[in-house]
C-alpha cells in the first residue's frame, strides 16, 4: 500500500525515523548515511533511507506547521515508524539559551489548532521519557549549551495584531517556541509510539523578527550537532 500524502510504501521505512521541517535538511542528513536512498519526494515530504553506524534509519521532512506535519507523522506510523525524533529550530525565551544552544523538549505546549481537533485540550503533549533521556545522554557528549524542558508549539510565525503568548509561557517555565512538536507528541502518544524533539536555537522568539537570520554559522553548527545527537541516539539503541 502506498500512503496518499507522502507516497511512502508501507513497510519500506525503518522503525527509527528522524524528522525535520526542511526537505533540504533531510537531504543533508541523508547524505550522512551509508547506502542513502531517496524513496520518495512528494509535496514537502522527502523520504530517505540509509544506515548510520550499521543501523537502518529513515529521514523524512514534514514541512512547516502542525497540519502538514501531522499528515506526515500519521503516515510514518502507518508505514511502520516506532520511534521518531524531530530535529528542528526554535526561538529562545531566555538569554541563558542564546542562538547556537539546544533545547531537548520533554513536552510541548499545545498553542496550535491541529491537536485540538484530535484529542481533548486537557491531554498533554509529552515526549517518550526514555527516548528523551537517551537524546540527552548523547547531547552531554557534545560541547554544546543545552537545557531539557518545555517548548511552546505555535501555528503563527509572523505576528499579527494579537500579542503572542511568549512572555506568559516564559514565566510559566517554557524555554522556547517552534511550530510542530505538539502534533508529534500528541499523535505519537495516541498511536502508541515513542517520540522526542531536539532544537537548535536560531534567535529569540519574542523579538520582532526584523533582525531574524537563522542562516548564520552558530545556528548551522547547532543544527549539525543536534543531527549527530539524533543519529547517535537511534544508532546506539539495542533494538
Ligand atoms: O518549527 C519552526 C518552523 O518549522 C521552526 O522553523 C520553522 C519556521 O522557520
Amino acid at each position: 500500500m502506498i500512503l496518499p500524502n507522502t507516497k511512502i510504501k508501507v513497510g519500506t521505512i525503518s522503525e527509527k525515523v528522524i524528522v525535520c521541517g526542511d526537505p533540504g535538511r533531510a537531504k543533508y542528513i541523508g547524505d550522512l548515511l551509508e547506502e542513502s536512498q531517496e524513496l520518495s519526494f512528494f509535496r514537502e515530504y522527502r523520504v530517505i533511507n540509509g544506515y548510520y553506524d550499521g543501523k537502518f534509519i529513515s529521514i523524512v521532512s514534514h514541512g512547516v506547521g502542525c497540519p502538514g506535519a501531522a499528515v506526515c507523522f500519521e503516515e510514518l506510523i502507518k508505514a511502520g515508524a516506532k520511534e521518531i525524533i524531530r530535529v528542528g529550530t526554535a526561538g529562545s525565551y531566555t538569554k541563558s539559551l542564546p542562538p547556537g544552544s539546544l533545547i531537548i523538549a520533554d513536552s510541548a505546549v499545545r498553542e496550535e489548532g491541529l491537536t485540538h481537533q484530535l484529542v481533548p485540550s486537557g491531554m498533554p503533549a509529552i515526549g517518550d521519557l526514555s527516548l528523551v533521556l537517551k537524546v540527552e545522554k548523547e547531547a552531554r557528549k557534545e560541547a554544546v549549551n543545552y537545557r531539557r524542558g518545555t517548548i511552546v508549539t505555535l501555528d503563527a510565525f509572523y505576528p499579527g495584531v494579537i500579542d503572542f503568548p511568549h512572555l506568559t509561557y516564559k514565566k510559566a517555565g517554557a524555554l522556547g517556541a517552534e511550530m510542530e512538536l505538539a502534533s508529534l507528541y500528541v499523535i505519537a502518544r495516541m498511536r502508541g509510539i515513542a517520540a522526542a524533539g531536539i532544537f537548535a536555537l536560531d534567535g529569540y522568539a519574542y523579538s520582532d523578527m526584523t533582525d531574524y537570520d537563522p542562516h548564520v554559522d552558530q545556528v548551522t553548527l547547532a543544527v549539525e550537532k543536534e543531527i549527530q545527537i539524533a543519529l547517535r541516539t537511534l544508532a546506539n539503541e539495542e533494538s
